[in-house]
């Protein structure tokens, strides 16, 4: 931590102020907007480059630090390329820590935010970042809200906005919905208290229509986007395949749907299960006696208390309760005991499984645990594949041996394991013999037959609840009549503005404070006229972040959310450049938006993010930075000591972009030293920019155009730490050119210094430009296209190897002078010669020293 409290004196960085330099060209490029995106004219093709934005609470930090520096190495790499790079920033305003801190302080959420809107900002100009700043906007601006509200009618009109009463994840302490990923272990991700489940009327985006959709299209982005941020999603997406199958209940009319995803084992099915907190469950345990009605409360009151995680935990002890109640297996008439038990959740599929313990582990551990039937419908010792055995049974419908044998040492009861392998189906009547995929047509076929079944898919995914019981968000633009009717706002009248905070009661209390908020609510119905209520609740801020990326487009355009023509010429995003933690979530809603705006004909384009790169984290001492533990490395404290430059060449380096990395091992010390060093070689080239190129040192022009040569491909696979250490070696190499053979005045010195210029803009932008005005350029190097290395010089170096066998040079090879091992042994076993020498003797030991020397032993 040592480096953390040092700041850059004149002596360390060489003499020269980074603070300075800094200043002078923020200046310069504040007055001359150089990164400002191209419009219509620029006829350079087009990159778009975004950094996911900023929560505005408190102060920027190492993560942030990390972020931006990436999205700039992007966006200035592309510049340089050649392209118009549109490289936007803004700040996602909405939310609950600007509403707590009101709470806790006192302080105005307007205030409080902007406030700490412009400090970030602020931060943002003195880490020299290359965005374009005539396109910042705030979520929370009513400018942009207006346009969640907009999306909101479309996706309403569309009927995927609806509202409906289900068990939402309570905070008591907040007061507030959560959302499943805000709840960790079972606690509200913000403050730590249990959560429990509540059942309130919310709104809910049908996310689930597009379910399909999201996964199928993740193959689309295989190789674009990190394979662990596309498994990711694929998981939580989830989708299941099987079947619905349709059972009576007796003394109930009308049937009950299971879904399954082996109803090939329908015949193995000896229990029935229905989620405890279903309404199925209460409606039958209705019809039971007044004990197992006691039971069942008993045990009721006890899982409202488990969290879904818990609940959905194998190594958990089966619990539950006998509802005293039949369903009839729809192939063979039996009846199956209906039990309610914690293991099977409401909200998945239908809230009610058929159990086969034979082949479900879940199942098998509750039959085990209260002594129900286990029927083995599966023969997993018969091979899969080729011909169907003949199964002999005996009458009871049991395999007779030799299967029997061999199934015998596998029975579930005694082993306490399901048998989920595959196999042939037995005690299935019309389904023996068959494989399992047969099975499951077969099944599908004969269930449909009577209409008590058919194929079915059901998914992990949820609706997505957007409505939030908080002030400090979007307003939902909805209308509660007074005769029961709930209507859009016209459009013409948005936005529904947020009230002032003045005389609101902000203090969590399970409602909206808006409802509290008299004039605001009330409203007229726009039909009738009559008086009516707003709807209270505010959006879930993941509203806001899904389609952003669309408004940098065209952020002032009033009559619209964004210009089509111009989410034709940007979009897709190019680039997109953040941390794990929005995997799923964000991109999801993001992905589910674009398709959304794809089907209204509004984009072109049906994913947002063509391109994702993931960082790691800053950590400090192996753990994550808190306030709490008092161990914060504080991003403007840093940016005060080393100066922007030094604080991204240090990141920059620490490591591959997806790597976490340790703060104690970055050296901002070391950092500063090298930009000296390269700073030092810009003033003592000696030559004029009209050089004559293509003399001088030719030892230092092949490091310069090896990394020209190199550096695209280095960037673009994002590795920038390698990218620094080959700008390290290049100012090195200059160094010694200088100070040993050529001297300042040969042109390969001012080539090499010019080269480091060019793409330590990507790292050290101040420095770079200070480097580029010294070598008598005019700004901005930012916006010079790289040169192109010259072939000749990327020649390897080649080398004469010679190749013995059993002592006797036998053959010469011409090789690189880098080769390894492994090649030159196999270039010397493919030696026409050497084949020759050696005959049919076998090679048994092989000696590869390279580049020079191979030597065969033999037999
Ligand atoms: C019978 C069966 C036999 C099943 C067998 C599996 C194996 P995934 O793959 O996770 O989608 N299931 C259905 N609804 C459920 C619910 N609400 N809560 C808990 N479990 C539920 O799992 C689908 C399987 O999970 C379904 O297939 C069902 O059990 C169970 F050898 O049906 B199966």
């Amino acid at each position: 931590m040592s480096q953390i409290s040092t700041p850059s004196t004149a002596a360390d960085s060489g003499g020269f102020d980074p603070h300075e330099i800094q200043r002078k060209w923020q200046a310069l490029w504040a007055e001359r907007d150089p990164f400002r995106a191209g419009d219509d004219a620029d006829a350079r093709p087009r990159k778009y480059v975004l950094a996911m934005f900023p929560y505005p609470s408190g102060d920027l930090h190492m993560g942030h630090a990390e972020n931006y520096l990436y999205s700039d190495i992007v966006a200035r790499f592309w510049r340089h390329r050649g392209y118009n790079v549109l490289h936007p920033i803004g700040w996602d305003s909405f939310g609950l820590p600007a509403e707590n801190a009101a709470i806790q302080r006192g302080a105005d959420p307007v205030e409080w935010t902007y406030g700490n809107i412009a400090q970030q900002k602020q931060s943002l100009h003195d880490y020299g970042v290359s965005f374009d700043w005539n396109r910042v906007l705030h979520t929370s601006d009513p400018e942009y809200y207006r346009w969640n509200q907009w999306l909101f009618l479309k996706l309403y009109e569309r009927g995927l906005a609806y509202r409906k009463e289900s068990p939402v994840n309570w905070c008591p302490f907040d007061q507030t919905v959560l959302a499943n990923e805000q709840v960790v272990d079972g606690r509200c991700e913000r403050c730590g208290n249990e959560v429990v489940k509540k059942k309130l009327t919310q709104w809910f985006l049908k996310i689930t229509d597009y379910a399909d959709r999201l996964l199928d299209d993740l193959n689309q982005l295989e190789g674009f986007w990190p394979q662990k941020v596309i498994q990711m999603q694929r998981n939580w997406i989830g989708r299941s395949v099987g079947a619905d199958i349709e059972f009576e209940i007796e003394g109930r009319e009308g049937t009950v749907t299971v879904f399954s995803t082996r109803p090939d084992t329908l015949y193995g099915a000896t229990f029935f299960v229905v989620a405890p907190d279903s309404d199925l469950a209460a409606e039958l345990v209705a019809g039971a006696s007044a004990e197992a009605r006691v039971r069942f409360q008993d045990y009721l009151d006890r899982v409202q208390k488990t969290t879904d995680i818990d609940r959905q935990s194998t190594d958990r002890p089966k619990t539950g309760v006998f509802l005293e109640r039949y369903a009839i297996n729809p192939v063979n008439g039996e009846r199956l005991p209906i039990w309610a038990a914690d293991y099977v959740l409401a909200d998945y599929g239908h809230g009610a499984v058929m159990a086969v313990p034979a082949h479900d582990q879940r199942d098998l551990d509750f039959a085990r645990a209260f002594d129900l039937p286990v029927r083995v419908v599966v023969d997993t010792t018969a091979p899969v594949t080729g011909a169907i055995p003949v199964i002999d049974l005996d009458e009871d419908g049991v395999p007779i041996d030799p299967v029997g044998d061999a199934l015998d040492d596998l029975d579930p009861v005694r082993t306490g394991v399901a048998l989920t392998g595959e196999g042939r189906m037995i005690n299935s009547g019309p389904l023996d013999g068959l494989s399992k995929r047969n099975a499951i047509a077969r099944v599908i076929d004969l269930l449909a037959a009577k209409g008590l079944g058919r194929a079915a898919k059901t998914y992990r995914l949820r609706d997505w609840l957007i409505s939030r019981q908080r002030f400090w968000g979007t307003p939902i633009p909805m209308i509660h009549t007074e005769d029961g009717r709930t209507v859009p706002v016209p459009e013409e009248q948005l936005p529904v503005q947020l009230p002032s905070v003045d005389g609101l009661d902000l203090s969590p209390k399970g409602a909206s404070p808006l409802g509290a908020a008299a004039s605001w609510v009330h409203t007229t119905d726009p039909e009738s006229g009559a008086s009516a209520r707003r709807d209270p609740d505010t959006m879930d801020t993941f509203v806001d972040s899904s389609w952003y990326f669309l408004r940098f487009l065209s952020p002032g355009d009033e009559s619209q959310p964004f210009v089509g023509r111009e989410a034709d010429k940007w979009g897709p995003v190019d680039f997109y450049i953040g941390g794990v933690e929005h995997a799923i979530l964000h991109l999801l809603y993001a992905r589910f938006v674009t398709k959304a705006l794809f089907d209204m004909g509004m984009v072109e384009f049906t994913e947002p993010f063509s391109n994702l790169i993931n960082q790691g984290m800053v950590i400090l001492g192996g753990s994550k930075m808190s306030k709490s533990k008092g161990n914060l490395v504080l991003f403007q404290e840093e940016l005060d000591a080393h100066g922007a430059d030094a604080l991204r060449v240090a990141l920059a380096f620490a490591g591959p972009v997806e790597d976490d990395k340790d703060w104690d091992d970055v050296s901002t010390t070391g950092a500063a030293k090298f930009l000296a060093r390269a700073l030092r070689v810009a003033s003592d080239v000696d030559s004029d920019p009209d050089v004559v190129w293509a003399e001088g040192d030719a030892a230092l022009r092949r490091v310069t155009h090896r990394l020209l040569a190199d550096a695209p491909g280095l960037v673009e696979q994002t590795k920038f730490n390698v990218v620094v250490a080959r700008l390290m070696e290049l100012v090195n190499a200059t160094r010694k050119a200088i100070d040993s053979g050529a001297g300042a005045a040969d042109p390969a010195v001012r080539e090499a210094a010019e080269a480091t210029a060019m793409i330590l803009d990507l790292f050290a932008p101040h420095t770079a430009e200070e480097m580029w005005q010294i070598l008598g350029y005019e700004p901005f190097v930012g916006l010079t296209t790289w040169r192109s290395p010259d072939p000749t010089l990327l020649v390897e170096d080649s080398v004469t190897a010679v190749v013995q066998v059993d002592g006797k040079v036998r053959g010469t090879l011409e090789v690189p002078a880098r080769i390894d091992a492994a090649e030159l042994e196999a270039l010397a076993r493919a030696d026409a010669k050497v084949q020759r020498a050696l005959g049919d003797r076998e090679i048994v030991r092989a000696v590869v020293r390279p580049p020079k020397v191979v030597s065969f032993a033999t037999k």
